[in-house]
């Protein structure tokens, strides 16, 4: 089993059948593990055929398996830490009568050294993570990929795989450590006169770890929420009618309107149901242009528009229809959005209003337009990434990390311009580093990986 001593267990020599189960063509056995070249001296027609090959190959050769005639197979070997698991591999392809497959199993279990086994469900890529060529949470993108059961789980697991979440863990983790070596160094010169960090820059670098933390954690818990609830973000210049048509949607004077531009400060939500799909829409501060100009608040409210962007999956990109489109609409318009986006022209009952090409048209002020507009939404809710269960279970195990090693950091940084307080600034770094250790792998507990590796199937 998964967890228990077997499966760390890496002086073995593992193998499984890797290829689906089912009549195919063609079937695939992968072997891992110090014994891999014993394994295909006892299936192989011609011998030595691998013993000189010291680089990945490779080979159609005959094989001869128990009581079947010799038949053709393709055999692509790894010799040493250049394959998935880092340790000799070799995948048979061969045909893929069941029979046969079964006992080319049986006949690698025999040879005479003995220590070759059946692998355990996800021993290869446990492997695979033991060696450090994966972390955890590409592990867990392996098994989204193998369990996708469409196109958009699938590319959303392979995204993960090429490091999604993966890149920005690695990136803060790399971070954490260095400040850290420069905090323990000063720490261990304390009497010699060295100074290794200034309290100001270690202020500022805690400051940009929390910052960094709590954007990971956003993206991570929008994540957590997106499979069954969408955020839908109303952005658009001050007085473009945002709040307005937020009101017009959810039927009701949710937020403030008023005719004074920057009316709205934080942000508004509401949640409403669209066919079906549970929604939030979020009233956000008009996007103020010259930042130059702009006052405390202004730029607080503008971060939190910023922020709210980031973290919503559907954006109502409101323009006032009574008026030319200011410039920067222009662009934001022709720029391919990040996400799912709509249009919307408000104020459709002005005179010297212009439906702007590809936009929706509504009057917030009569609701009219905003049927149809929620059925442009219903469209585009269809047409949003769902990710799989996987992905989804892999952030739900990150989020109570990161939301530690979040509190750390800022404990740390509240503690930063106190004097004397070097060393418990480091205790809480080192704890925030182990809490990211366990998101990615580098530390990791036995019920950690039970969870993970115990869903996996059999030759992966
Ligand atoms: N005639 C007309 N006026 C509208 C309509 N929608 C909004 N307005 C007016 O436009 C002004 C701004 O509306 P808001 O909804 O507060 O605009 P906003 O985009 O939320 O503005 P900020 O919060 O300042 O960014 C108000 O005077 C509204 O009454 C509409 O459909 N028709
Ligand atoms: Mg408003």
């Amino acid at each position: 089993m998964p967890g228990s001593a077997g499966v760390f267990n890496t002086d073995d020599t593992i193998c499984a059948i890797a290829s689906a189960a089912g009549q195919a063509q063609r079937g695939i056995v992968r072997i891992s593990g110090p014994q891999v070249l014993h394994c295909l001296e006892s299936i192989l027609v011609e011998s030595n055929l691998f013993a000189a090959i010291n680089q990945p190959t490779v080979l159609r050769s005959e094989i001869q398996i128990g009581g079947f005639p010799a038949c053709d197979a393709q055999l692509y070997y790894w010799p040493d830490h250049r394959s998935y698991t880092r340790e000799p591999s070799v995948e048979i392809h061969m045909p893929g009568a069941a029979p046969l497959l079964q006992a080319t199993l049986n006949q690698l279990c025999q040879i005479p050294t003995g220590l070759v086994r059946i692998a355990e469900p996800g021993e290869f890529t446990m492997r695979a993570f033991l060696a450090g060529r994966l972390d955890l949470t590409q592990a867990e993108a392996v098994l989204g990929v193998i369990d996708a059961v469409d196109q958009q789980e699938l590319s959303v697991a392979l995204s993960q795989l090429a490091g999604g979440l993966n890149k920005d863990l690695q990136s803060l983790r790399n971070r954490l450590i260095e400040l850290l070596a420069h905090l323990e160094a000063g720490l261990d010169f304390v009497e010699e006169d060295i100074e290794f960090i200034s309290q100001d820059q270690l202020q500022r670098q805690v400051g940009a770890l929390a910052k960094q933390l709590d954007e990971i954690l956003g993206k991570l818990s929008s994540r957590l929420v997106q499979s069954n609830h969408v955020r839908i973000l109303l952005r658009g210049l001050p007085n473009v009618g945002k709040s307005s048509l937020l009101n017009a949607l959810v039927g009701e004077p949710a937020a403030i309107v008023s005719e004074v531009a920057g009316t709205t400060r934080d942000y508004v939500t509401r949640l409403c149901r669209i066919s079906g799909v549970d929604c939030t829409l979020i009233d956000t501060a008009g996007v103020e242009l010259s930042a130059a100009e702009l006052s405390q608040i202004d730029s607080e409210a503008q971060e939190v528009t910023d922020r709210q962007k980031e973290v919503s999956q559907v954006e109502l990109f409101c323009v006032d229809g009574s008026r030319e489109l200011d410039a920067w609409e222009i662009e934001q318009i022709k720029r391919v959005p990040d996400g799912l986006r709509i249009v919307v022209c408000t104020k459709s009952d002005l005179p010297g209003f212009i439906a702007h090409a590809a936009a929706d048209v509504v009057t917030s002020h009569t609701v009219e337009g905003v049927a149809a507009l929620r059925e442009h939404l219903v469209n585009v809710l269809g047409q949003r990434t769902t990710e799989g269960p996987v992905v989804q279970q892999t952030a739900a195990r990150c989020v109570d990390s990161l939301e530690k090693a979040t509190q750390s950091v800022q404990r740390a940084w509240q503690l930063c311009g106190q004097q004397w307080v070097e060393e418990l600034i480091a205790v809480e770094l080192r704890t925030a580093l182990n809490q990211l250790g366990l998101i990615i792998g580098a530390v990791y507990t036995d019920d950690i990986l039970d969870r993970i590796f115990s869903t996996f199937c059999i030759g992966k």
